[in-house]
């Protein structure tokens, strides 16, 4: 887009300062990212988001979501005495006409605004220190959410329901849009799926059967939705799309699912791939230091199994995108959706074998 009209989307926002400069900023796969500058020293650089409504078709209700989320955590900060608390909280900014109105819509388009972190970076590995750190932020996140006075919206639907992604898988081997299902490194998978679709499935039984509450919970936590200061410390949790009432072993297994991996979720090295203990026990410690106030047994004794369950959920996601032609996830050749799901399923396995040091290593932890 044409930096004048970008310019004018964010002079919708109630800024201080004047625009000088609009450039992009990150790789994120679902929402497209730009870098505002502003021309006076003491106004803040700021955060331009186009908001990708086809992935999260209720705007509206991810904003009401967000809105809620910062400005609770921003209570609890100040009433914990925290300083620097704009570094630790994202601010998004209200539109000049609705001080109550935190996006706009041009052109079919949703649009928001937020200011830019300063002296922050992001990560995409982590070691075990930053790890512990990690942990402990992510279930910080979800302590200090716990007494959210207002019932936030499911912003995608089903988003980690086990059950709900496999029907989606069956409803694409039975389109085969791409006539991709008989190919036998597909049929392969499907078999490897199918044996643990019982077990996968467990998270969605027990919350029927109510031995397992919904919480707030960030439902992205990859390594790369955190910033970090330069001392390699934990600042603030971004990317908060996804916010929303969800089993804890979201937050849990998806960042063991991207930190602990030897290498990045579609490297096509498969015997590169493997779950890394050090970075679990140490990611484990801090999210049990945190967390464990809240959490009941029941979701204490089954983290391993969310160790497991989020490699294999987003293998079944990645093979269904595959079947369906590639389009929910911007690939770069023609196996790429193929090598990711490979990938996770080369990882599950490894999760698996380390099964029951896992359950030892969380028994241990509670007893400290
Ligand atoms: C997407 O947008 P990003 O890259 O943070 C996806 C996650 C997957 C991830 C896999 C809304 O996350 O659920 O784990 O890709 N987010 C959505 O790379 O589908
Ligand atoms: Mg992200």
């Amino acid at each position: 887009m044409e930096q004048n009209e970008l310019k004018a989307i964010v002079e919708l926002f109630a800024i201080d300062g004047t625009v000088n400069g609009i450039a992009p900023l990150g790789a994120g796969l679902i929402n497209d990212t730009y870098r505002v500058t502003t021309a006076e020293e003491e106004a803040p650089t700021y955060v331009l988001q186009r908001v990708n409504h086809n992935v999260f078709p209720d705007v509206d209700m991810v904003m009401r979501n967000i809105a809620a989320v910062t400005s609770h955590i921003r209570k609890k900060l100040q009433e914990a005495g925290e300083d620097d608390i704009e570094r630790k909280v994202l601010r998004f900014i209200p539109l000049k006409t609705d001080a109550e109105k935190l996006y706009t819509q041009v052109d079919g388009k949703y649009w928001r605004l937020m200011v830019f972190i300063p002296n922050a970076i992001t990560k995409q590995t982590v070691n075990p220190a930053s790890s512990r750190d990690a942990g402990r932020a992510f279930g910080r996140f979800q302590a200090m959410l716990a007494d959210i006075p207002v019932e936030l919206g499911e912003t995608i639907k089903d988003f980690h329901n086990m059950e709900f992604r496999l029907q989606q898988l069956k409803e694409a081997m039975k389109e085969d849009r791409m006539g991709r299902l008989h190919e036998p490194q597909v049929q392969q998978m499907l078999r490897e799926i199918e044996a643990r679709e019982y077990e996968m499935c467990k998270a969605e039984r027990m919350g029927r059967e109510g031995t397992l509450p919904k919480r707030v919970c960030h439902c992205d936590t990859k390594v790369n939705n955190m910033m970090f200061d330069h001392n390699d410390q934990v600042l603030c949790v971004i990317d908060l799309d996804t916010v929303m009432p969800n089993f804890v072993f979201s937050d849990y297994g998806d960042f063991l699912r991207t930190g602990a991996n030897f290498v990045a979720e579609d490297d096509p090295e498969m015997k590169s791939v493997g779950f890394n203990m050090d970075i679990f026990r140490a990611f484990t410690e801090g999210y049990l230091e945190s967390a464990r106030s809240f959490l009941t047994p029941a979701e204490v004794e089954n983290l391993p199994y969310a160790a497991a369950l989020f490699p294999y959920m987003q293998c079944v996601r990645f093979l269904w995108d595959y079947l369906n032609g590639d389009k929910y996830w911007k690939s770069e050749y023609p196996q790429h959706n193929y090598i990711r799901s490979n990938n996770q399923m080369h990882l599950l396995q490894s999760v698996e074998s380390h099964m029951q040091e896992m359950q030892e290593f969380v028994a241990k932890c509670m007893k400290k």
